[in-house]
């Protein structure tokens, strides 16, 4: 018999927790969103996996990921408490054309996104920086290595995604809780700095 999950901490959230703010891991089919916003949640993560059928050929490529049998139907969620004060909510965003609806609601109040990429086909990640800048949100990138998975100076994956100087790009495992955080801080400190000039020109 299986045994059920421990959780990381208590569910509930303390009660001197004054601000809550929110930011989208968001990337193509099978980047890694469920598996960073369970590494860096403090709480087990709320998972809406389900089992992929044949219904999912010629839509999710599973290509270079030979283990993969689950994909998020709706969205991942995840939350860590960063002071007595203040708690960050981590939400995982699908990102195939199908689940285009539910970014209406998930964007909504984020203050911006880590986009996840992965070098061995950075052109599947277009259609999310369309998406999270038709949504109008600040963005970092962090770039997940997966085995096959080629090395790039950082100014080639720059230049292939045509990212701006001032957007933060970090090379990550998702499954290690010390670079997701890494990724994590550099987007935060673009947001910051993004919302001091914006402070600056009013
Ligand atoms: N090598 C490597 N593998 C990773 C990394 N992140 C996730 N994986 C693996 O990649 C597979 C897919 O990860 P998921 O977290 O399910 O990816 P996802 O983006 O949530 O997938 P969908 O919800 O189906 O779009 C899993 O087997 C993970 O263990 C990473 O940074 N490096
Ligand atoms: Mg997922």
């Amino acid at each position: 018999m299986g045994s059920a999950p421990v959780s990381k901490q208590p569910i509930y959230l303390a009660d001197t927790v004054q601000v809550a703010t929110k930011i989208l891991v968001a990337g193509h089919f099978g980047v890694g969103k469920t598996t960073y916003v369970g590494t860096l949640s403090e709480i087990d993560p709320l998972r809406t996996e389900e089992v992929m059928t044949a219904s999912s050929i010629g839509y999710d490529d599973l290509v270079g990921l030979p283990d993969k049998k689950t994909t998020t139907v709706a969205m991942d969620f995840g939350r860590l408490t960063l002071s007595p004060r203040l708690v960050l909510y981590l939400f995982g965003a699908p990102g195939q054309e199908r689940f285009r609806r539910l970014w209406q609601d998930l964007a909504y109040g984020a203050l911006g996104a880590l986009v996840l990429a992965d070098t061995r086909n950075l052109a599947e990640s277009f259609p999310v920086f369309d998406r999270v800048e038709e949504f109008g949100l600040p963005y970092g990138v962090a770039v997940n290595h997966f085995s096959g998975g080629r090395r790039f100076d950082e100014a080639e994956v720059r230049d292939a995604l045509d990212l701006d100087q001032d957007t933060p790009l970090v090379t990550c495992d998702a499954r290690d809780p010390q670079s997701s955080t890494i990724a994590l801080i550099r987007l935060v400190e673009h947001l910051h700095a993004r919302a001091v000039n914006q402070e600056s020109y009013r």
